[in-house]
């Protein structure tokens, strides 16, 4: 029985149970995704900044063969300082990782799988993976489209990273019908800088609109998430040449390495922060936060629709 598996804090379960907001927060991003000490400081800042702004924070992982909907302090520490050692879980892991009782962060996808599970429809996060750049030849295509194609969550992203195609990430989504709103702009943010040059379907300029626009779909029974593309506030833009340079030397030094699969990301994300010495990691700590912000928005919004209209 599901619920045998399912262990939520009781600070999430109390807030689900009166219907209050409560946004879910990702693991891989800190154990993948930013270094020692920034991901734990940045995790816990993170779930501070949800509840200033009225939402229950729940961050997801899979510890001691149960899926946990909301961390503790401690648990949060273990999985930064863990980093790499924990295992990184897509929807494919998510058996596996809980029968052998191994720690795993969850991505965009499984997170997206586990929030859903327990009841929770807002997810906010840094970056969404996406269709690789070079996807006709390797076939990598990030496991967190195909997620939002059939799992009913909402995920507020900066975007997604030029290590990706951002074009054929965008058509990917048109074709499994994935609504992309840009959160007051009509550009497809390219998570370090505010433009990537796509356009985004609609652009959306407040939380309840987004809102509303989530309990429509749902209330039809339309199948699947949406992307929230919120670009990082100016101020925190990284130098895109910089970034650009960054990325296509990644890029090089994972073919020549023969880096394939679930390490490609995490490798790729790695080497942008030691390539430009921890401006990337600026800019991606500060725009977690601006999407965190908007994360608990929306969830307030729509938890107060549901109660309004049912
Ligand atoms: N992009 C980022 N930071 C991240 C990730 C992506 O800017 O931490 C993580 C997320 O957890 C995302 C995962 O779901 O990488 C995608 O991995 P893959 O490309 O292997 O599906
Ligand atoms: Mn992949």
């Amino acid at each position: 029985m599901l619920k045998n598996y399912l262990k939520i804090k009781p600070a999430v379960a109390a807030a689900l149970n009166k219907g209050k907001a409560v946004l879910a927060l990702e693991s891989t991003i800190i154990s993948h995704g930013m270094p020692y000490p920034q991901n734990v400081e940045t995790a816990l800042k993170v779930e501070k900044i949800a509840k200033d702004h009225g939402a229950e924070p729940a961050t997801i992982a899979i510890i001691d063969g149960y899926l946990k909907i909301g961390l503790t302090e401690e648990e949060i520490d273990f999985l930064g300082k863990k980093g790499e050692d924990v295992a990184k879980c897509s929807r494919r892991d998510i058996p596996i990782i809980l029968n052998r009782k191994i720690p795993g962060a969850t991505t965009v996808a499984s997170t997206m799988i586990l929030a859903g599970l327990a009841g929770i429809k807002i997810f906010a996060t840094g970056g969404i993976g996406g269709v690789h750049r070079g996807a006709e030849k390797s076939f990598d295509i990030s496991a967190d489209l195909e997620e939002l194609t059939k799992t009913n969550v909402a995920v507020i992203c900066a975007g997604a990273k030029s290590i990706l195609d951002i074009g054929l990430t965008l058509e990917y989504l048109e074709t499994r019908g994935v609504p992309v709103l840009g959160y007051q702009t009509n550009q497809m943010p390219a998570f370090y800088t505010r433009e990537s040059g796509f356009k985004v379907d609609y652009q959306m300029d407040s939380a309840a609109e987004i809102a509303e626009l989530l309990k429509t779909k749902w209330d039809l029974g339309l199948q699947g998430g949406a992307v929230i593309a919120n670009p990082i506030p100016k101020e925190d833009e990284a130098n895109p040449m910089l970034i650009k340079n960054a990325i296509s030397e990644a890029i090089t030094e994972m073919d020549q390495k023969g880096i394939k699969g679930k390490e490609t990301t995490p490798f790729l994300l790695a080497k942008i922060a030691e390539l430009t010495k921890g401006d990337s990691l600026d800019s991606n700590i500060k725009l977690v936060f601006n999407n965190v912000k908007i994360g608990a928005e929306i969830a307030v919004q729509l938890s107060q629709q549901y109660q309004n209209k049912g």
